[in-house]
C-alpha cells in the first residue's frame, strides 16, 4: 500500500522557518514500525503543503488538541477523494468518540504493537473503527533513518525520546492519563544506537523530565558522553539537588534545558509539585545551573486562580533580575482529558471550545481575578517586554555560554509575541464577542473594538 503520514498544523498559511525545527517523532515511529512492502511518505504541515491528491492507499494523521479542527478538516477532505483515514495522537487519545466521527479508524494511545495490524486490516479490507494497545514495552529498537532526511527538509535537531509516563498528574496535564504513572524506559543501548544512526549535530530528548529517574539519566549520560553531541530537553528543577547529575550532563553535551517553573507566586508553588518552594532558592538554583555552563529556558503560566494583573510585571522582574536566558509564556489551557478542563467546564467557565484556540496562547475560559482580556493583553505586554531588545540586551552578558542558542531562543520568542499580536483581533471577535462583553472586554474597550 501508499501510506500518507500527515501533521496538521493549526495554521496552514503560516510556514516555520528558522529557530529550533524538530520533526514529529510520531510520523517516524510509525514509519519505523511499518514493514517494507509498503511505501511511505510524511509531510509536516508547518514547513510544507499538504497535496490531497497525493496518490495514496491510506493517510495517517497525528495531531494534539489546537490541530483537531485542521486534522478533521483535511481528514474529511482526504475521504472525500476515497482515501482511508486513521487517526492517532494526544487528542484522539483523549477523545476518540470526538475523533471517530471523522475518520475510518482511531488508534487510542501509542502505536507500538498496533500500527502493523492496522495496516494489514487496511490492506484487506477489514479496518475496525478502534484500535488500543495499553501501555506498551519499550524494548524493542525501532530504526528511523528517514530522519536524516527530516533533517534536509529544513529540521536542525533530531527528536530522540528515553521514556514514557509519569507518576505525578498535575491539574493541567494529560499526560500520565495517556502514557500512564509508571515511567518506562526504552533500553540505553537503544538510544545509543538511535543516536548514532541519525548522525545529526544536535538532539532534543523529548521527555517530559529527562532526569524523572536520576539513576537511568546517569547511566544515558555516561552512555552518550562518547558521542561528543550537543543536545537539549526538558528537566524539573530538582536537577539542582544532585550534582553528580548535573556534571553528568554537563560532560555528556547537554546545552540547554527546559524547565516549566510555571509560576513565581509563592502561594501557586507550594500547590504544585516542586522541589523548590521559595523564590529566593528558585533564584540560586537557576544561577547554579547556569554556572554548569546549561542554557536556562524558562516556562511560566499565566491565569491561575490565584493570579491577579500583578502576575505580569513579578515575573518579568523575577525573570530579569535572574537573567533567564530565554522563557516560553503560556496561559493556563484546559485541555481536556485534565481536571482543570472538569474544574472550568463544570463551573461554566470555558468560553470556546474551539479547539483551534488550545493553543497555551489563548485565553479560552473566565479567569478568576482578571477579565479575559485582561489576562490576553497581559500575556501579549509580557512576551514583548521579555523579548524586546532592552532586555535581550540586558541579559545578554550573563548568556554567553552559548550565545548563538540565546539569540536565536530570543528572536524566535519576538517572533512569537508578534504573531500573538496579529492573532489578537481574531481572538476578541471569535471568542470574547460571543461571550457577554461585559463581563470580559473592560468596558472602555468596547466601543473601540465593535468599531
Ligand atoms: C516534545 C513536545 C513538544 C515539542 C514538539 C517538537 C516536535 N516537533 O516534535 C514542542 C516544544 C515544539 C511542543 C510544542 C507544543 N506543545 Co508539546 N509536547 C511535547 C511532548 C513533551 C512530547 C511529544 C512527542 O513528540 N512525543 C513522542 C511521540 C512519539 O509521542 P506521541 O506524539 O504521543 O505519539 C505516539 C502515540 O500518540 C501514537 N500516535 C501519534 N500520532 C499517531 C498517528 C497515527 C496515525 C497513529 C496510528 C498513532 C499515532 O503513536 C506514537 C508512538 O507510540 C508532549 C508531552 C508528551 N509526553 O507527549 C507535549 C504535548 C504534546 N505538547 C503539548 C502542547 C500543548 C504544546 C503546545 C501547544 C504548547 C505551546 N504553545 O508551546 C505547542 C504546540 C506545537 C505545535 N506545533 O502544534 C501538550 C498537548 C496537550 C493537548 N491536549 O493538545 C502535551 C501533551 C504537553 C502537556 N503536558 O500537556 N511540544
Ligand atoms: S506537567 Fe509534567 S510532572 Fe505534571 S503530570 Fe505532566 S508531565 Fe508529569
Amino acid at each position: 500500500m501508499k501510506i500518507l503520514l500527515v501533521s496538521p498544523s493549526a495554521y496552514p498559511e503560516i510556514k516555520a522557518h528558522g529557530g529550533l525545527m524538530i520533526p514529529q517523532l510520531a510520523l517516524h515511529i510509525l514509519e519505523g514500525l511499518t514493514p517494507p512492502e509498503h511505501e511511505i511518505t510524511t509531510i509536516e504541515e508547518e514547513i510544507a503543503e499538504v497535496d490531497l491528491d497525493a496518490e495514496c492507499d491510506v493517510v495517517g494523521i497525528s495531531f494534539m488538541t489546537s490541530n483537531a479542527p485542521r486534522a478533521y478538516e483535511l481528514a474529511g477532505e482526504f475521504r472525500k477523494r476515497g482515501k482511508k483515514v486513521v487517526f492517532g495522537g494526544i487528542h484522539p487519545t483523549i477523545l476518540p468518540d470526538e475523533a471517530a466521527a471523522y475518520a475510518d479508524a482511531v488508534v487510542v494511545g501509542e502505536a507500538e504493537g498496533v500500527w502493523e495490524q492496522v495496516l494489514d486490516d487496511c490492506k484487506n479490507n477489514r479496518l475496525k473503527p478502534r484500535y488500543h494497545e495499553g501501555a506498551v514495552s519499550l524494548d524493542r529498537y525501532i530504526p528511523m533513518g528517514s530522519r536524516r532526511v527530516g533533517k534536509k527538509q529544513s529540521f536542525n535537531a533530531v527528536p530522540v525520546m528515553t521514556t514514557r509516563g509519569c507518576p505525578y498528574s498535575c491539574d493541567f496535564c494529560c499526560v500520565s492519563e495517556i502514557y500512564g504513572k509508571k515511567i518506562r524506559h526504552v533500553p540505553i543501548s537503544n538510544v545509543v544506537r538511535g543516536i548514532e544512526e541519525a548522525a545529526g549535530d544536535m538532539y532534543i530528548f523529548l521527555d517530559d523530565n529527562i532526569i524523572g529517574d536520576p539513576h537511568y539519566a546517569k547511566e544515558l549520560f555516561r552512555a552518550i558522553k562518547p558521542l561528543k553531541i550537543k543536545w537539549g530537553g526538558q528537566a524539573s528543577i530538582s536537577f539542582v539537588h544532585d550534582t553528580e547529575l548535573m556534571r553528568l550532563a554537563a560532560d555528556s553535551g547537554c546545552v540547554a534545558l527546559f524547565f516549566g517553573l510555571e509560576s513565581v507566586s509563592e502561594i501557586q508553588l507550594k500547590k504544585m509539585r516542586k522541589s523548590i518552594k521559595d523564590i529566593a532558592r528558585l533564584g540560586e538554583a537557576i544561577k547554579k545551573i547556569k554556572g554548569m555552563g546549561i542554557h536556562f529556558h524558562a516556562s511560566f503560566v499565566f491565569g491561575f486562580d490565584d493570579d491577579t494583573p500583578e502576575v505580569f510585571p513579578e515575573t518579568l522582574d523575577f525573570m530579569m533580575k535572574n537573567k533567564i536566558g530565554s522563557a516560553s509564556l503560556n496561559i493556563l489551557t484546559p485541555y481536556p482529558g485534565t481536571r482543570v478542563y472538569t474544574q472550568f467546564k463544570s463551573e461554566g467557565r470555558l468560553i470556546s471550545e474551539n479547539w483551534k484556540y488550545y493553543d497555551h496562547s489563548t485565553v479560552v475560559y473566565r479567569p478568576k481575578n482578571m477579565t479575559p482580556y485582561e489576562l490576553q493583553t497581559g500575556l501579549i505586554g509580557a512576551k514583548k517586554e521579555f523579548s524586546s531588545f532592552g532586555s535581550i540586551f540586558a541579559r545578554l552578558p550573563w548568556n554567553m555560554a552559548h550565545p548563538l542558542i540565546f539569540l536565536g531562543s530570543n528572536m524566535a520568542a519576538r517572533k512569537n509575541a508578534s504573531n500573538d499580536q496579529l492573532k489578537l483581533p481574531n481572538v476578541v471577535n471569535e471568542i470574547f464577542n460571543q461571550a457577554t462583553l461585559p463581563n470580559i472586554i473592560p468596558m472602555s474597550l468596547q466601543p473601540a473594538l465593535q468599531a
